[in-house]
């Protein structure tokens, strides 16, 4: 089983392209003065996302039909999103756990900049359950948070906060990854953790939009990226302590998410305002094998995209 040995890949600078930013230049005498430069988060394009998720999709069939802790999957799925952040300039570490009896593996990665007393961080579950490719669970959030990491780098940002992101292990076991990672932080390095944000199951083929409401002002955040494009939310309810941003609550981080749902039926009253099938799971496949790339609606999968880029490019200027 090749892994990539815990390095710090860090190819060529990346190539800055001026990030897109909306400022008003200048002011006219008596007016108000200019609001700050606001960096504008890019759209990230769909097609990119589900290209993550085919290749996660092809890892799963290669390799025993999933991506899950200790097995070959899981490894191949770390090696394809770490190869295509070191190739990006992040700086990437693998940091290796053990957990029933086989080791398991989270990838963090680092975009070179920004004060590091304040980071930004968004992460996602890497592995899928032992029953499937786990596409929408989580091979959704882990394609969203690359194409954002990717983004970054493409465009050059180099925000006021330093950003990083990760891919857990094992959270299907009971959020050993991001647990291990919280734990093993020393007490100054959580502190200057100034938001984490999470995103597992942001793709579901009956979708509901659910935002966290952990901390107020990361709940603000996405409820006005989904004002803006006129789509209702509601407060996610669920999954209180039952993903990875569970161990960074507990370790005071300011926390916050998305969520398109899992195994619970969608109301009449949310069919109504979100569209899809009341009576029936967000996610019929959840923890099932037909969590595969047809499993997902591209729609949300889309938004919640572009919800998750806009809330880092928003919390880290
Ligand atoms: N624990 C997640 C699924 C899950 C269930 N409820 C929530 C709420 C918020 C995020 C995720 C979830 C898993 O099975 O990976
Ligand atoms: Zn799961
Ligand atoms: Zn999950």
């Amino acid at each position: 089983m090749k892994l990539s040995v815990p390095v710090t890949g860090r190819a060529a600078a990346a190539v800055a392209v001026a990030a897109a930013t909306l400022f008003t230049s200048g002011s006219i005498a008596g007016a108000a003065p200019a609001p700050e430069a606001v960096a504008a988060a890019p759209d990230l394009p769909v097609a990119n996302v589900k290209a993550h998720l085919t290749q996660f999709q092809s890892i799963a069939a290669a390799n025993g039909g999933n991506r899950a802790h200790g097995r070959a999957g899981y490894t191949a799925s770390l090696n394809y999103v770490k190869g295509k952040l070191d190739a990006a300039g992040f700086t990437t570490t693998v940091q290796s756990f053990t957990s029933g009896g086989r080791t398991g593996y989270n990838l963090i990665a680092d975009w070179p900049g920004g004060d590091t007393d304040q980071v930004v961080m968004a992460g996602s579950h890497l592995d899928s359950v032992t029953s499937g490719a786990g596409i929408n669970d989580n091979g959704s959030g882990s394609a969203a948070v690359l194409e954002a990491a990717l983004t970054v780098a493409r465009t050059g940002y180099q925000p006021t906060k330093h950003l990083r992101f990760a891919w857990w292990g094992a959270e299907e076991l009971g959020l050993v990854g991001s647990r291990y990672y919280v734990n093993n932080l020393s007490s100054a390095n959580r502190a200057r953790i100034s938001g984490y944000l999470n995103f597992d199951m942001i793709g579901s083929p009956n979708p509901g939009y659910f935002v966290y409401d952990d901390d107020p002002a990361i709940e603000k955040t996405f409820k006005d990226y989904f004002a803006g494009i006129g789509v209702p939310t509601e407060i996610e309810t669920e999954g209180d302590g039952r993903s990875d941003h569970a161990p960074f609550k507990s370790a005071g981080v300011p926390v916050g998410g998305l969520f398109t749902g899992a195994s619970r039926a969608k109301t009449a009253a949310q069919a109504a305002k979100w569209g899809g099938t009341s009576g029936q799971a967000f996610d019929r496949c959840y923890h099932s094998s037909c969590d595969t790339t047809s499993n997902i609606n591209d729609t949300a999968l889309d938004r919640n995209a572009d919800a998750l880029a806009y809330a880092v490019w928003e919390l880290s200027e």
